[in-house]
């Protein structure tokens, strides 16, 4: 492992050109990881032109902004980071490339990149890219500190997730100790949230069907996101929340999603394993938390009725 960061370090200073481009929908970790490694590489290597690239999300500002391909790619090295595969990768693609690195901490079976740095038990891309820091020596500053340990802390959910791991405390104590920031600043901005948002949590929590086998379920329809006067991505970032109800030991929601015209699923578990579930459904993940998108309704109820089932033979194994 202690020589991949390395190599992973050599192919950086061979190419004068990085682009770093994360997942789709882009949580914290996926923007802060590749913010944080233009930002590492820019003040270890001001020579360098390095880029982070994606759509922008204006609820993540405040981790970084974000930069367009640049129009000469000749000889560039691509670096993917919180993504395991291509066809997730937002706004750049492989073949433009003449190098390819991963960083990730999500299950892959391919090999999909020249060399990859892959730890299914990180609890985050961002402690990958702390670790590299570490092992590599390399210079970081309080604003690269505050976005990495953001993007830690959002991830693990506060250190709650089970891959919170005494390595990851490990670095985050030498993070905090090398670097000491607020980090009141930070958890005001990933956690302070409109009260409209709150309500429509309420309504979640309200209507959730639970069936007897502890698998809960909710199809939030348009209308309900337009009358609580929140952002269709909303429910995606409340999913983790129903977490530590008793009644709960697998739980989905779905919604419509009409840019792309699919039914996202967002699928969480209390250590039940559903993401061979989902890959079934087309779709994918961690462990305890998966996600797919679906055509028609009739696939979603087909992926909730196979969730319960997992409930249910979990359920029966414990009886
Ligand atoms: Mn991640």
């Amino acid at each position: 492992m202690n020589s991949l960061y390395k190599k992973i370090l050599k192919k950086i200073k061979e190419y004068d050109t990085i682009v770093i481009a994360r997942h789709i929908g882009p949580d914290p970790d996926a923007i802060a990881s590749q913010v944080a490694l233009r930002e590492i590489i820019k003040i270890n290597f001001p020579n360098k032109k390095v880029y982070a690239i994606g759509s922008s999300v204006a609820r993540f500002k405040y981790l970084g902004c974000l930069d367009k391909v640049p129009d000469e790619l000749d000889n560039a090295l691509l670096i993917i980071t919180d993504v395991p595969q291509f066809d997730r990768v937002d706004g750049t693609s492989k073949e433009d490339y003449a190098y390819t690195i991963k960083i990730d901490h999500h299950p892959c079976e391919d090999k999909v990149c020249d060399l990859e740095l892959l730890d299914e038990t990180s609890s985050s891309a961002c402690q990958l890219i702390l670790e590299f820091v570490f092992k590599n020596h390399l210079k970081l500053n309080e604003e690269i500190a505050k976005v990495i340990y953001a993007g830690i802390v959002s991830d693990s959910e506060r250190f709650l997730l089970s891959y919170t791991s005494s390595k990851t405390f490990a670095l985050v104590s030498k993070l905090l100790e090398s670097y000491p920031f607020a980090i009141m600043d930070v958890y005001k901005n990933i956690y302070d949230r409109p009260l409209s948002e709150r309500r429509f949590e309420a309504y979640i929590i309200n209507n959730i069907v639970i069936s007897e086998n502890g698998f809960g379920y909710i199809n939030i329809t348009n209308d309900i996101i337009k009358e609580y006067d929140v952002d269709s991505s909303t429910p995606s970032n409340l999913v983790n929340n129903l977490n530590f109800i008793k009644e709960l030991k697998i739980w989905a929601f779905a919604s419509f999603d009409e840019k792309l015209g699919l039914y996202k699923i967002n699928i969480r578990s209390r250590n039940i394993v559903i993401n061979d579930v989902a890959l079934r459904f087309n779709g994918g993940g961690h462990k305890y938390a998966s996600g797919a998108r679906l055509k028609t309704m009739d696939e979603v109820m087909e992926l909730f009725k196979a969730l319960d089932e997992r409930a249910k033979e979990v359920q029966d194994e414990q009886s």
